[in-house]
């Protein structure tokens, strides 16, 4: 009787044999993941795509947008139509428990809000007993919901909406009184109104939205990349490495934490199977992790979000990334 070995997943080197990966991101919003000029996309969640493809390649365009729904996110990534899921999507214990995938990295700390009309006069969520909700299938927003007017013991009415875009139409037409997501996503939402200050983005939050990439289950080399190359983004920032002074960090490193992340010194991308160039490489196709928040989101942006918990844990926010060595 002959053993079977057994056969583990590796997506790097899938990856590495297809020539480019596949990366589930939003659908449309703004900020995070949208086409722009030339039907290019652009956001937040297509520079984490961009990263990847350049840490793995050493090139950012080795990669194909796959946007999906949030109803879908999750078997799109298990049936093997994606390769990492970058799209909002939030860590939580059920879908790591049971969904066949893993965590691999935050991105995104987020919580959870209402865009509402501002003629209804409504100030606070708890004045939204009898409201009619628009929401999205598969979302940590629906339970969310639910929890919040059972806790405070008032109705609403859900309008369940398949595509998350579509949402906006439905709370412009008035087939819902309240869209409710994420703090971001609404913001998001508001400024694609022709008529944004007719909507209001109420002050409450009412739920942890830590969003974050996932990869399938025990995919330990492929979770990796994707952990550490978010963790390189957040590390560069610390070390005051940006798109602009990569390169001469890496020729003329100082710092021994520079010159390990950026490959000058020891053979840190070989060990996660990555050329040494890795971090450097995606660095200077993205920048940072500031750089990319204050470029796609940021308070100079139509977007216009402060960095609240997404600031760096030494200005008091969650952002971290452990030691390089
Ligand atoms: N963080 C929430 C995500 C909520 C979500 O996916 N919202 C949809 C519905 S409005 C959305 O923003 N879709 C637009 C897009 O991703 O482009 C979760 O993990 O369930």
């Amino acid at each position: 009787m002959g053993a079977t070995a057994p056969v583990f997943a590796d997506t790097l080197d899938d990856v590495k044999k297809r020539g480019f990966l596949r990366c589930g991101t939003g659908e449309a919003k703004a900020g995070f993941a949208m086409p722009g000029d030339n039907n290019q996309w652009q956001g937040m969640e297509i520079d984490y795509c961009k990263a990847l493809s350049s840490a793995v390649f050493g090139d950012e365009t080795k990669f194909e947008v796959v946007p999906v729904t949030s109803k879908v996110r999750f078997t799109s990534l298990t049936s093997r139509e994606i390769d990492v899921l970058v799209k909002g999507t939030t860590w939580t214990y059920s879908r790591d428990a049971k969904l066949g995938v893993d965590f691999a990295a935050y991105w995104f700390f987020d919580g959870q809000g209402f865009l509402i009309k501002k003629e209804l006069g409504v100030t606070s969520a708890k004045q939204l007993n009898g409201a009619t909700i628009c929401i999205s299938p598969g979302t940590t927003s629906e339970k969310n919901v639910a929890d919040f007017f059972r806790t405070y013991d008032m109705k609403y009415k859900p309008v369940v909406i398949k595509a998350g875009p579509e949402t906006l139409d439905a709370l412009q037409k008035g087939r819902c009184d309240v869209i409710t997501n994420d703090l971001s996503a609404l913001a998001s939402d508001r400024q694609k109104f022709t008529n944004p200050d007719d909507f209001v983005v109420l002050q409450d939050n009412i739920a942890k939205e830590p969003l974050s990439l996932y990869v399938r289950q025990n995919d330990s080399r492929w979770k990796d990349v994707i952990t550490w190359t978010r963790n390189a983004l957040v590390e560069a920032e610390e070390l005051g490495i940006t798109q602009e002074n990569v390169g001469q960090h890496a020729k003329h490193p100082i710092d021994p934490r520079v010159a390990r992340l950026l490959g000058a010194k020891g053979a840190y991308g070989e060990m996660l199977g990555l050329p040494n160039t890795w971090a450097h490489d995606a660095i200077s196709a993205v920048g940072n992790y500031g750089e990319i928040f204050e470029r796609n989101v940021g308070e100079q942006t139509r977007m216009g979000l402060t960095r609240n918990l997404n600031q760096q844990w030494y200005d008091g926010g969650l952002v971290f990334a452990p030691p390089f060595r």
